[in-house]
């Protein structure tokens, strides 16, 4: 056997693959005592390495001076279904209130493909060359259903993943659209607390995804390709009412004229439709994420219409409605689950099913005696 290297603990000690070069403590390693795990059958000999806690001061600390690793952290409080996260992410948040806002917030939102990821980190590379300090988060409740983030995985965004200034987070998985919007929401304060200016959602062209994102935005960007042949290529006229500019991506090589055919298209179809936002006109650009032309043009877009919307007092109007829309979401959510999960109410419906499978009862005396028990139940 060959003789055991003998583990050291002291501080200095340099890992193998430090260069030799490598100035003093900055490739240091230490190893530190472990502590007893409670739930090893084996007691101290299985130790456990030590998590560092933070307090809450920490956190608060860490975010206000741009610690992306704290920041990271507290984002996963709030992601977390725990309730104790809960409860600490709640207090994270509401200190750092008075520090958010300080951004603009980019809704991005295309069929699969389109381009999305590829077009926000071209936006997002340009705008850290620009010295500005770039989020970039994910909102897609579909891969809670597929236990994996679907926008994290397919595009890594790896030029923009270098840049200092990027904080790159896929979505929050697990539980309902509710759920992923607080999370997101709460997401793009924190990172504005840390001082991120420009904050970019990517987001799914599929569900209801897209209307969660519009909420919580100033500006909703629909990126659109051109067809083969059908006009609308899929996008919903839902979508394109949400809009605050289309933009037709893969303006390039063979493909640069189709673009412009397709540009002029929905300026027309535009033409017809109430702009998103009042006092705006939604107009359809071109760009390509590939050789970044176009993309200052549309960000310049997107200045203009945030200084006009904050000359004319609309940008805080719509943050405030936005806020108010959310705290009744997030109220009727907490009634409609606390009634749902009632027992009474609970075995209620499941008569009142057997009644209606067998003709016994109409809906609409159906929906009086469910209605009878949730009032009582709600006197409690
Ligand atoms: N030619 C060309 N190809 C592009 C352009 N933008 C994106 N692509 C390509 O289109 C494909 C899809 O790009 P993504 O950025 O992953 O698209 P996405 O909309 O984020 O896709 P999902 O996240 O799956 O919804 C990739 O192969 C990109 O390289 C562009 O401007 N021009
Ligand atoms: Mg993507």
């Amino acid at each position: 056997m060959p003789e055991k290297t003998p583990l050291k603990t002291y501080a200095t000690y340099k890992p193998e693959w430090a260069p030799q070069d490598g100035g003093g403590m900055a490739f240091a390693s230490q190893v530190m005592t472990g502590v007893d795990n409670p739930d090893s059958p084996k007691g101290d000999q299985n130790k456990v390495a030590p998590a560092v806690k933070f307090s809450p001061d920490d956190y608060v600390d860490g975010i206000l001076a741009g610690n992306r690793m704290i920041l990271a952290r507290a984002i996963t409080m709030v992601e977390s279904n725990a309730p104790k996260h809960f409860a600490l992410s709640q207090e994270l948040v509401q200190r750092l209130l008075p520090y958010s806002g300080n951004s603009v917030r980019v809704g991005i939102t295309g069929v699969p493909g389109a381009g999305k990821s590829t077009f926000i980190e071209a936006l997002g590379c340009n705008l850290c060359r620009q010295g500005k300090k770039v989020a970039v988060l994910a909102v897609d409740p579909s891969s809670s259903l597929s236990k994996g983030s679907i926008l994290g995985d397919k595009t890594r965004m790896e030029n923009l993943a270098k840049e200092a200034n990027a904080f790159i987070r896929p979505s929050p998985s697990g539980g309902t659209l509710g759920g992923v919007t607080r999370k997101s929401r709460e997401t793009i304060l924190l990172c504005e607390a840390a001082g991120y200016d420009t904050i970019l959602l990517e987001t799914v062209g599929v569900g209801q995804s897209e209307t969660a994102v519009r909420s919580m935005v100033d500006f909703f960007l629909v990126l659109v390709i051109t067809g083969a042949g059908d006009d609308l290529q899929g996008i919903k006229k839902g979508i394109i009412e949400l809009a605050d500019a289309i933009l037709v991506n893969k303006a390039d090589g063979d493909n640069q004229q189709k673009a412009m055919i397709t540009r002029a298209d929905y300026n027309q179809i535009l033409h017809y439709l109430r702009p998103a936002t009042e006092g705006w006109i939604t107009k359809a650009y071109s760009c390509s994420s590939l050789t970044g032309e176009g993309i200052e043009e549309i960000w310049q877009v997107i200045l203009l219409f945030i200084d006009e919307m904050q000359k004319n007092g609309q940008l805080q109007v719509k943050r405030q409605q936005q806020t108010l829309a959310w705290v009744i979401q997030m109220a009727e959510e907490h009634i409609r689950n606390t009634i749902s999960q009632n027992p009474r109410v609970k075995a209620q419906m499941t008569q009142l099913e057997q009644q209606l499978l067998a003709g016994n009862s109409s809906a609409t005396l159906a929906a009086q005696s469910l209605i009878a028990v949730i009032e009582e139940e709600l006197k409690k």
